[in-house]
């Protein structure tokens, strides 16, 4: 019998790359969705007639024990978050709701469906693998460079704050209850797919509309701000190492390469033959509030325990998501559609 997995987050970029490389491990894949005629449906519309779907909201407990009465998962990736990090400062409570309380009310659906209780004691055999999708925003004003599991979190953002409440919960209810439940602990990772709103595919957007002749200036924010930038369909595949580790247990991922804001844009200009500098303009008001200047991620534990290794590296990624972005704005052109870079 093929396992059975249950994604939130499903329309989102990872929950997309998780999907694929689930369905090729030979999983039943099923996908959470929440809101009537979702429009970022489009973004699996390829693997609609392989993907179950049921409807859920991770501010809704009711919706998150049906699903998991309904799809007897074996195993459970909590994707589901708002994850752009500056909506947190605009909606800090729904932010909170989603990210933090989302993560405790789907381990209780998981628990009370599994009939998990405190005096269970410690065989793991036939319980609900829970993955939690956590940030090394989580991180944020760093108190060492790398940052390992090991490394004391001070989050900059009510992001940030919410997807730690989510981490040390996971935590406590393996801990409280026996749960197989795991944290990946996630630096930045980008991918053509990737939302309009982040840095990486803000930049690429724009250049390609600047290479089309649609646009002239792009408008960024902080340009010195350091990540550790890799690619999303690597990540998907540590997801799925760590549940099928004997122990449960937290790991970090990333590439361990710096590079600033600056790089990205360097870069990826470079890619379509362009001077970032005759472009590229700096808006005040895109600075945040308070701001992680510097991540990069220690994954040797993830390295040593799950053999895994990212495969592609920051240059091929922006060069990736550079051509990928042209080719489609070339279309869109020929379809007479407009291509707008994001505003954020
Ligand atoms: P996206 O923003 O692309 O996707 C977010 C997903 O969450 C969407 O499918 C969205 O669905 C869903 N969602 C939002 N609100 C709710 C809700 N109330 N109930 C259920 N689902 C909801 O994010 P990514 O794919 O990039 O990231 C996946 C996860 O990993 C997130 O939790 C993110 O915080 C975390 N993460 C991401 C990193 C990255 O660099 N990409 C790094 C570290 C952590 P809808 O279509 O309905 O809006
Ligand atoms: P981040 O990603 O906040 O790290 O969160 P984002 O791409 O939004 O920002 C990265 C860095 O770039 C700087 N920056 C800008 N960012 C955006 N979005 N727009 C700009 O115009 C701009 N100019 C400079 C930012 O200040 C920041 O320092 C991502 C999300 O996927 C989270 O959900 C995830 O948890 C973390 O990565 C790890």
């Amino acid at each position: 019998m093929s396992r059975r997995a249950l994604i939130t987050g499903i329309t989102g970029q990872d929950g997309s790359y998780l999907a694929e490389h689930l369905l090729a491990q030979g999983y039943q894949v099923w996908g959470l969705i929440r809101g009537q005629a979702n429009p970022r449906r489009s973004r699996i519309a390829r693997l609609m007639s392989e993907v179950s779907f049921v409807d859920g909201d991770l501010i809704d407990q009711r919706s998150l024990v049906s699903a998991i009465e309904l799809v007897q998962p074996d195993e459970v990736y909590n994707l589901g978050a708002i994850s752009f990090v500056p909506m947190s400062w605009q909606q800090p409570e729904l932010v909170t709701e989603v990210n933090g309380m989302g993560v405790l009310r789907m381990l209780e659906a998981i628990r009370m469906v599994s009939g998990l209780s405190a005096s269970r004691t410690a065989s793991k055999d036939g319980l609900i693998r829970f993955y939690q999708a956590s940030s090394s925003e989580m991180f944020g004003k760093v108190a060492e460079t790398p940052q390992s599991e090991d490394t004391i979190f001070h989050p900059r953002s009510p992001y940030g704050v919410a997807k730690a409440y989510g981490h040390y919960i996971t935590k406590n209810y393996r801990e409280s209850f026996g749960m197989y439940g795991v944290s990946g602990i996630l630096f930045n990772h980008e991918s053509p797919r990737r939302g309009a709103e982040f840095v990486t595919r803000k930049i690429t957007l724009a250049v390609a509309a600047i290479k089309l002749g649609l646009q002239d200036k792009l408008a960024l924010g902080n340009l010195d701000a350091v990540r550790d930038w890799g690619f999303a369909g690597d990540y998907v595949r540590a997801m799925h190492l760590m549940l099928q580790q004997d122990d449960p247990g937290d790991y970090v991922i990333g590439t361990g390469e710096m590079h600033s804001v600056r790089d990205a844009v360097r870069i990826a200009f470079a890619a379509a033959d362009l001077d970032w500098e005759e472009h590229v303009v700096v808006d005040p008001a895109l600075v945040r509030p308070a701001e992680v200047e510097t991540l990069c991620a220690d994954s040797r534990r993830a390295r040593a325990a799950l053999d895994w290794e990212p495969s592609v590296d920051f240059t091929e990624l922006m060069t990736m998501m550079v051509h990928s972005d042209i080719e489609q704005a070339a279309r869109e052109r020929d379809y007479g559609d407009v291509l707008l870079a994001a505003a954020w």
